[in-house]
Formats: C-alpha cells, sequence, structure tokens
C-alpha cells in the first residue's frame, strides 16, 4: 500500500501542528502508524491522498450515520449556502431545529444548540449546578464528556488510547469537584448520594458508554441512578454526543425506556458539521441566561449552514426503516467478526448496540473501564494495521467503537468480514 503523500504530509503538520493533528485520537499514535491524510469520501467509503480506498468505520467519530457526503444534505447544505453563512441573530433554522430535537428526544423540552459535544456537556454541568446550588459532579470511569477541565478526569476516548493519567492544565480545584465511580456499579453511586447528597448537583453519563470501547448498561443501572437522583434531588444528565440519533431517533434514553433530566447532543445532529446541544426540563433549562441567570453563549451557535445539514438529515432519520437497516447492517457486522475470531482461535469479547459495536481483545468480560483496559492494545494494533492494509478503516483504538453506516452495504460488510479473517489469522 503506497501512502507515501499521507507520509509527506505528516512530516509537514508535524512542524505547524502539535502532533501533525487538529484531535489526538487522530495521529494512530497507539497503532504505531502513520495518519491517513483523507482527500476525500462518498458512501461508505473514505479515500486517502494517496488514491487508496477504505470502507469506512469511523464514520468522522459517529455523525455519518448516512455514509458520507450524502446527496440529498449536499444539496440543502449548497441553497444554504446562497443566503448567507454566519448572521449572530435568530433564524427560522433554529426555532425548526428546535422543535425537531424536542419532537425526537422524550426527555427534552426545550433544547440550546451550541458547536461542539464539549461545549454541551460543560454548558449542562454549569447549568446543574446553577440551578441546584451544589458544586459536586458524579462521573463514570472512561466515560468521555469532551475536554473541558471539570470532566477531564478519568476519562475515555483519547486520553486513554494515549495512556495520560489526567490531563497537566486541570487545576486540582477543577477536578476536586468532580467524583469518578466505576460504569455499572449502581451500588458505589447510591451508597456515595445517600452520604453526600446535599453536595452534588449532577450525575453525568454516557448511557451506553462510547468512549472505551462500547459498554452497554446492565439491567437496571440507568433506571437505579433515575430513581436515586430523583430522591435526592441531584440532575441526571444523559451525554448522548455518541448516541443520539444512532441507537434510535430517541437516543438511548427512548431505547432503554429511563428519562434523564438534561441530555447532550452533538455529532449526528449537525450532519457532518460543528454542532452540538443541550436541552431538558423546561424548568432546568430555563435557568439559562436571558432567561435565568447561569451564563453561556456562542457567536456560531445555531449556525445557519449546521442547522439546515442537521435538519435535511434529521428528517431522513425519522423514517423507522432507516434505523431497522442499521441493525441489520450492525448485526452482520458484529456477527461476522464473532465468527470469524472463533475461527482464528483469537479470545474477543462483542458489544453492540443496533449500529455502535466494538470488539475488545480479551477473553474476560467487558462491563465497566477496568474489564475494558484487559483488553490486549497490541493485538489490537497488529489487527488495526491488517485492516487497513486490506482497505478496512477502522477507528485507530481499542477504545473507540466501530460505527456502520445507511451506506453500507452487505457487499462492503462481507468484504471486511474477510479481511478480519485474514487479519485474525494471522495474529
Ligand atoms: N468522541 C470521539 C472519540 N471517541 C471524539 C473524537 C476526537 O476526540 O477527535
Amino acid at each position: 500500500m503506497n501512502i507515501s503523500r499521507s507520509q509527506e504530509l505528516f512530516k509537514q503538520a508535524q512542524q505547524v501542528i502539535p502532533g501533525g493533528v487538529n484531535s489526538p485520537v487522530r495521529a494512530f499514535k497507539s497503532v504505531g502508524l502513520t495518519p491517513l491524510f483523507i482527500a476525500k469520501a462518498k458512501g461508505s467509503k473514505i479515500y486517502d491522498v494517496d488514491g487508496n480506498e477504505y470502507i469506512d468505520y469511523v464514520a468522522s467519530w459517529g455523525p455519518m450515520i448516512l455514509g458520507h457526503a450524502n446527496d440529498e444534505i449536499n444539496t440543502a447544505v449548497r441553497a444554504a449556502l446562497e443566503n448567507g453563512t454566519s448572521f449572530g441573530a435568530p433564524t427560522e433554522l433554529e426555532v425548526e431545529m428546535a422543535k425537531a430535537v424536542v419532537d425526537a428526544v422524550p426527555s427534552i423540552e426545550k433544547v440550546r444548540m451550541v458547536s461542539s459535544g464539549t461545549e454541551a456537556t460543560m454548558s449542562a454541568i454549569r447549568l446543574a449546578r446553577g440551578f441546584t446550588g451544589r458544586s459536586k459532579l458524579v462521573k463514570f470511569e472512561g466515560c468521555y464528556h469532551g475536554h473541558s477541565d471539570s470532566l477531564l478526569v478519568q476519562a475515555g476516548s483519547g486520553v486513554t488510547t494515549l495512556g495520560l493519567p489526567d490531563s497537566p492544565g486541570v487545576t486540582k480545584g477543577a477536578a476536586q469537584d468532580t467524583i469518578n465511580l466505576p460504569y455499572n456499579d449502581l451500588a458505589a453511586v447510591e451508597k456515595l448520594i445517600r452520604e453526600e447528597h446535599e453536595n452534588i448537583a449532577a450525575v453525568i453519563i454516557e448511557p451506553i458508554a462510547g468512549n472505551a470501547g462500547v459498554i452497554p448498561p446492565k439491567d437496571g443501572f440507568l433506571a437505579g441512578l433515575r430513581k436515586i437522583t430523583q430522591e435526592h434531588g441531584e440532575v441526571l444528565i444523559f451525554d448522548e454526543v455518541i448516541t443520539g440519533f444512532r441507537v434510535g431517533y430517541g437516543g438511548a434514553q427512548q431505547y432503554y425506556n429511563v428519562m434523564p433530566d438534561l441530555t447532550c447532543l452533538g455529532k449526528i445532529i449537525g450532519g457532518g458539521f460543528p454542532v452540538g446541544a443541550f436541552g431538558g426540563r423546561a424548568d432546568i433549562m430555563d435557568a439559562i441566561a436571558p432567561v435565568g441567570a447561569v451564563y453561556q453563549a456562542g457567536t456560531l451557535s445555531g449556525n445557519p449552514i449546521a442547522m439546515t445539514a442537521g435538519l435535511t438529515l434529521l428528517n431522513i432519520l425519522k423514517n423507522p426503516a432507516v434505523y431497522e437497516q442499521l441493525d441489520k447492517t450492525g448485526a452482520r457486522f458484529s456477527d461476522g467478526l464473532k465468527s470469524a475470531a472463533a475461527e482464528a482461535g483469537i479470545a474477543a469479547q462483542f458489544t453492540r448496540v443496533g449500529s455502535l459495536s466494538c470488539m475488545f481483545f480479551t477473553d474476560e468480560p467487558v462491563f465497566d473501564y477496568q474489564s475494558a483496559k484487559k483488553s490486549d492494545t497490541a493485538r489490537f494494533g497488529a489487527y488495526f494495521k491488517s485492516m487497513l492494509e486490506q482497505g478496512i478503516n477502522l477507528a485507530p483504538s481499542q477504545f473507540e467503537a466501530s460505527f456502520v453506516s445507511a451506506a453500507h452495504t452487505e457487499d462492503d460488510i462481507d468484504r471486511t468480514i474477510e479481511a478480519a479473517r485474514t487479519a485474525l489469522k494471522s495474529l
């Protein structure tokens, strides 16, 4: 495989961009390779600057649920460009987007748009603190909620991939109000809240952990969180940046029928453009300025191009047949990998919710961050390399999800499983 142009660009990039990338997970550091520089993508395929074609399971880390460069979204965006790209004033599109989100996500009564998932979680936490008048925050080990200070404590995703401890630059003051508990351990949450509830403003969780691989909640875990937080007045925040509009039109809260007080969204609602949102109970949302005193703002929030792309995408996703197909494709992908691993005699764990899945290279069950970390990352690296050489683009980390899109065909999946057979046998 010739990747000489990617290699050359990576050299140049490292001179002018820290580590040559604008987000650490892109650097291929944990798999010891040169990152591919991408020229274009269409449907289920992505193409690097050397002209190599790959079947893509990164999906820009989630947003491209219909596949890349969707024709309907492109047409809508082209038309929207003619009307201007940013006004710093309210638009009808924002009202339409808010209505679409309120209609889709069962617990959201009011919503505010921001420009990234990080902004959404950061703002939701400030709001929860302002609303309750309490300061402490409970999060779960391995859950990644973006890179704002109070959330960058034992976080998953890039920090786990790079094996980093908590980030330098996060002050003791910012971290001291964050309490980390093991994912899927309801008893630990109940004990803490019973002891400390007058100090705890919020419990934030990825309802399906998607940044330490993919770890579904155990039966009763989310419902238990709902019950204990309701009893003691903490704001329950679901970070649905990955799961929102991914595991179903109403997200994980609809999938598991557990309603949080606030929900954070991102990725899919921007249709491939930079968007985030947070929303929930009207009484809590009305604590934000200009109605309430909790400040939150953004020049590009509700940007008309991003709103156009997102609305076009949500409109397509309204059709339940899209999710039925995504689930079938996800099952074909994950089940195929499972039988390929069994054939090759490779011990692995498989998790999947709809189009979101992960293969962990460990022979022990994965149910939280510590069990996920038992995975053999060197083995994952070798697998990743072989898959890439065979034209399959996976996320370059054991601790990330694979995303199938509505553009993946049965042939794409079958070619991927064939490649996995070869890769797994070679380990
Ligand atoms: N949540 C994504 C990784 N799991 C974000 C991608 C990034 O950090 O660039």
